[in-house]
């Protein structure tokens, strides 16, 4: 028998010195996602559940995920046996709450803005809540609680009257009772039991039981994410989405200092969330030396993992490359624009003001970015592919929207009418003018 030879876990080395400008942009690129292909298969899924409602969205989760459900949501109050954990899980989610919660209800302003910006005009900006919030929780190859926990704290901060969540049922048709616990100590209204583009569809147009909701978070697959680009950009929906998802990626910068043995931990713990994971390290003034001991952890550390195999496929996609200081890897790191980035430099937090684009940053090599993905406080639902150059990460004003508002008094439109008027004429628009005009006549003349 033919014993196939595994693949070493191995990072392509590269040197920034020496790559032709054409590797440099090549090096910056994602991998391509076929939007068209996947947008033409996720369409009629879509259309599937918005005729059949919730008996679409049971049939397609018998075809695409082989658990044949009688009801496809759960519903508040939850049966406590639905939700019934391990003890220290338990506890470890409370305090990853905790740590949550403080961070994101210390990021909505509390006061509304008020700025007179000229005598007698005033202008301010107050937040409301998005009232109804579809929040996806991915299943696949790993259950995810704590990427219920990072979109519900930032809606329930907000104040969203109604929270949904959508994460595909396990193979018995349960859902997962450490998201169950998260949605009821959220108080979420009701558990979708659905994954990929049916559970978008069944929160973009509603079903029997399930409530249309405003806007939709969270990431997913391609499909997940083609599925909530359809629901954006169909009116009927109504919807807006956080943002386009694709892999997860760090990009990790490291000098001499750094210790080899965290270094190769960090890259291994994006790693293994999926074949298509990208990890990049920028080697700043590292020796021979030193980079073979990175590599080496990468390798040992790699080969002990259960999820070996994927680390495999998605290192071996992934690469080193050499630059002559942080600033040189500050530069290509806010070209990459990565969703992660970690700086295992001395003096670390000096880098701060000249990170330009990331998703979110780990500071110094006792940051490790397992601690975002779960505990510190920050959220782990970021931009990637690039999108870190214009998109936030998921945090508390995703699920609020602002409205402004202006009160002139008497003296103000005295004051400020004239501008208008003058504007409304340039562009031909004598309704608008004449709103001013008739109020600016009394005034003048002295008419109260
Ligand atoms: N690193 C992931 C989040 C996550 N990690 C969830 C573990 N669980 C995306 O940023
Ligand atoms: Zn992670």
């Amino acid at each position: 028998v033919e014993v196939e030879e595994k693949k070493e876990i191995k990072m392509k080395v590269y040197n920034y010195a020496d790559t032709t400008p054409s590797e440099r942009t090549a090096l910056l690129q994602r991998p391509i996602i076929k939007t068209d292909e996947i947008l033409a298969r996720v369409k009629p899924i879509m259309e599937e559940v918005r005729r059949n409602g919730d008996k679409g969205v049971i049939d397609l989760t018998e075809k695409f995920d082989r658990v044949k459900l009688q009801h496809t949501v759960l519903k508040a109050p939850f049966d406590p046996s639905t939700y019934a954990i391990d003890p220290t899980v338990k506890k470890a989610i409370d305090q990853a709450y905790d740590n949550l919660y403080a961070f994101h209800s210390a990021q909505l302003d509390s006061k509304p803005l008020v700025v007179e910006t000229m005598p007698g005009v005033t202008c301010t900006r107050f937040h409301r809540p998005i009232e109804r919030v579809g929040l996806y929780v991915p299943g696949g190859t790993a259950i995810l609680p704590s990427t219920a926990l990072h979109l519900g704290i930032p809606a329930q901060v907000a104040g969203c009257k109604e929270i949904v969540f959508a994460s595909p049922p396990r193979k018995d048709g349960t859902a997962v009772p450490e998201v169950m616990y998260v949605a009821h100590k959220l108080g979420v209204g009701c558990v979708v039991l659905a994954g990929g583009a049916q559970a978008v569809a069944a929160m973009a147009y509603g079903t029997e039981t399930v409530p249309k909701v405003d806007k939709i978070c969270g990431p997913g697959n391609q499909y997940v994410t083609a599925a909530k680009m359809v629901a954006q950009a169909d009116s009927s929906a109504m919807i807006s989405i956080d943002m386009p998802a694709g892999p997860s990626e760090l990009l990790v910068i490291a000098d001499e200092h750094s210790n080899p043995a965290y270094v190769a931990s960090d890259l291994l713990s994006q790693a293994e969330h999926g074949v298509d994971s990208q990890v990049v390290l920028l080697a700043s003034n590292i020796s021979d030396a030193h980079l073979a001991k990175i590599e080496e952890q990468v390798r040992l550390q790699g080969e002990a993992l259960p999820r070996a195999d994927i680390v495999r496929e998605s290192i071996g996609k992934s690469f080193v490359l050499r630059v002559q200081g942080r600033e040189e890897a500050m530069r290509f790191s806010n070209l990459y624009a990565p969703e992660h980035l970690i700086l295992h430099v001395e003096d670390a937090e000096d880098l701060l003001p000249l990170v330009d684009n990331a998703g979110s940053v780990f500071v110094g090599h006792w940051s490790p970015e397992s601690c975002g993905d779960y505990a510190s406080g920050t959220n782990h639902t970021l931009p990637t592919y690039g999108y870190a150059r214009m998109y936030s990460g998921v945090n508390t004003l995703t699920f609020v929207k602002h409205i402004t508002s202006q009160m002139l008094t008497r003296e103000g439109l005295d004051r400020l009418g004239d501008t208008v008027t003058r504007l409304a004429e340039v562009e031909g628009l004598e309704a608008h003018r004449n709103a001013v005009a008739v109020r600016l006549r009394d005034i003048r003349a002295g008419r109260e």
